[in-house]
């Protein structure tokens, strides 16, 4: 008698909800793939979604001063000229609720809500290899089954609270940046510590400054931040935007950022000092990220990168009164835009301020939390508030928590023990048919971010259309394509000078006991679509294609 006729009691997994596609996350990467896969290729598709709402890390990041740092006429999906016709951007960089807007406005314009279960976090997934499905188990206890599962989880979704002795002991109110109360926080009057210097904390620092009584930022590493300037878009400007969505959208898509500028094609040495000055005062008076983008060689080059990091190290200096906390802000200990580079809103002005005050925790660590404050290895700090501004476990995070388990039991976990390893950021040997967007092993983070979205979705729609009309059950990359992926994202890596900033999230250092592995693709967003294109040009090349996997027997 076949396997499939023996009689058996009926377990949870055969009545639990079955799909084509499970994907898991409502921001802008589960929202797009559930477009994608429901309405052009007609799947059944099932997000599954922790928050009550869309819009995944801005849905969870709604901190004072929670800000896009692309620019708003960028920050956008490009898949649908009418989409972007129906939405006009009011700030050039946009706000936290701004765009929690704009998600809302997809998901109602696209009827998505229909397709997606809120409040429900992932808490496992499982490959059952006899059937070829993925059994996916929900904080609840219910299960529900897919062929393909994606994973749209976000790269900064897992927040990193740094395990200091005694913080279950505090008295007052502690939250991390990236959890923040849907109600707000009232600073009103009170005595705030703040700790950590990444863009999370040079966004709240200003803003936090205004409401508080006292607000004391805990710095450990000093960060470089080129101010964003700000501000409402002019009637003009939103016109060019509209009138340009072709060409503002090709540049996105055919440069390394995702961005809808360009890298000057010059390098630092081109230029005598005082042009040099000139060009980097033109790009400080502009602000924001392009900054990066005034010569070529500044991320390739340590000597050009310290044109720029003298330039910004001595613009702190000139803003900063207090000679002392201007030292030890200006005080950075790796090259510009090797961690990934804030903009602010009066960041540095900000300790200008009776009410704001800078402590030294890489001088004096943090030795553990008080009932009523922080202690240092200097001395003891009273605090009503702290806020953790300590970032995420990032990339590796947001994955590795949904306790992934593949082919023969092997968890995620397990198979990456040493770091991350996939093929083109995209699936991992001996996971079939999961997809990961905006995996580690792809440009991710260091590209504007719906572009890099719009790119793996679309590629993996395409891959999944390819495997219904070939008839093919089942797809994981090959091992060996998998180590050639692996060693050209640290060739990537190791020709920038990104791997020199020793305490970057990129590297994973953030996170006591993370492998160090430089995460994403570096290579560039441009030539990174091209790789994509090509392998699948050349018939998915780099993955196992299994028509009837040996043992489905369901
Ligand atoms: P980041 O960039 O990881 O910054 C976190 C900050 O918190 C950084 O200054 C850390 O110092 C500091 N930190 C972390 N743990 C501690 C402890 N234990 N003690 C003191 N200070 C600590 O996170 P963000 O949220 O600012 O930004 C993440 C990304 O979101 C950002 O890059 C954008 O892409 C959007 P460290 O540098 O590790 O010494």
């Amino acid at each position: 008698m076949p396997d499939t006729m023996i009689a058996s009691p009926k377990t949870p997994h055969d009545t639990a909800p079955e799909y084509d596609a499970l994907i898991i996350g409502a921001g802008f990467a589960g929202m797009y793939e559930l477009i994608c896969l429901r309405d052009r290729l007609g799947l059944n598709v099932r997000v599954l979604e922790a928050g009550d709402e869309v819009g995944g890390t801005w849905y969870w990041n709604r901190y004072p001063g929670a800000r896009c740092d692309s620019e708003s006429h960028v920050y956008n999906y490009t898949f649908s000229k009418e989409l972007y016709d129906s939405w006009e951007w009011s700030e050039r960089y946009p706000g936290q609720a701004e765009i929690m807007r704009y998600m809302k406005h997809v998901a109602d314009r696209f009827d998505l809500r229909r397709s997606i279960s809120f409040g429900t976090r992932v808490t496992g997934a499982a490959y059952d290899e006899a059937a070829n499905r993925w059994i996916v188990t929900t904080e609840h206890g219910d299960t529900h089954t897919a062929r393909f599962l994606i994973t749209a989880v976000g790269c900064l979704s897992t927040a990193n609270v740094p395990a200091i002795p005694g913080l279950s002991e505090f008295k007052g109110e502690w939250y991390h940046t990236g959890q923040w109360p849907q109600e707000g926080v009232d600073f009103t009057g009170k005595t705030v510590g703040l700790i950590g210097t990444g863009s999370t904390g040079i966004q709240a620092t200003p803003v936090i400054a205004e409401q508080a009584g006292h607000l004391t930022v805990f710095q450990r590493t000093a960060n470089y931040s080129v101010p964003a300037n700000n501000g409402p878009l002019t009637a003009e400007f939103k016109q060019w935007v509209r009138d340009n969505y072709d060409e503002i959208r090709r540049i996105s898509r055919s440069n390394a950022n995702g961005q809808a500028f360009t890298v000057e094609d010059r390098s630092v040495f081109d230029v005598d000092q005082e042009e040099r000055q000139a060009i980097y005062e033109a790009a400080w008076a502009k602000g924001g990220l392009q900054f990066r983008a005034t010569f070529r060689d500044l991320l390739l080059d340590k000597a050009a990168n310290d044109t720029a990091s003298e330039f910004l190290k001595a613009k702190i200096r000139s803003l900063v009164h207090d000679p002392a906390t201007a030292a030890l802000l200006a005080d950075i200990d790796h090259p510009y835009a090797a961690k990934r580079p804030p903009i602010d809103t009066g960041y540095f002005d900000a300790f200008n301020r009776d009410n704001v005050s800078l402590v030294d925790v890489r001088a004096n660590p943090i030795e553990r939390i008080l009932p009523h404050g922080v202690q240092t290895s200097a001395g003891e700090y009273p605090l009503d508030i702290i806020v953790f501004a300590t970032g995420f476990d990032a990339m590796t995070g947001p994955l590795l928590r949904l306790n992934i388990q593949g082919r023969d039991g092997v968890t995620l976990r397990e198979a990456w023990a040493s770091g991350p390893r996939t093929y083109l950021g995209l699936q991992v040997s001996g996971f079939p048919n999961l997809f990961t967007i905006t995996g580690p092993g792809s440009p991710s983070v260091l590209t504007n971010m719906p572009v890099a979205i719009e790119q793996h979705a679309e590629w993996i729609a395409d891959c999944i259309a390819h495997l219904r009309e070939t008839g093919v059950e089942q797809m994981e990359p090959k091992p060996d394509a998998v180590e050639q992926w692996v060693s050209r994202v640290n060739e990537a890596a190791s020709a920038t000078l990104l791997p020199q900033a020793s305490s970057s999230w990129y590297l994973g250092a953030n996170v006591p006991g993370k492998p160090r592995v430089f995460m994403p693709f570096a290579g560039g967003m441009a030539r990174y679509r091209e790789i994509c294109d090509q392998v699948a040009a050349n018939g998915y090349e780099g993955f196992t294609m299994t028509h009837e996997p040996s043992r489905i027997t369901a």
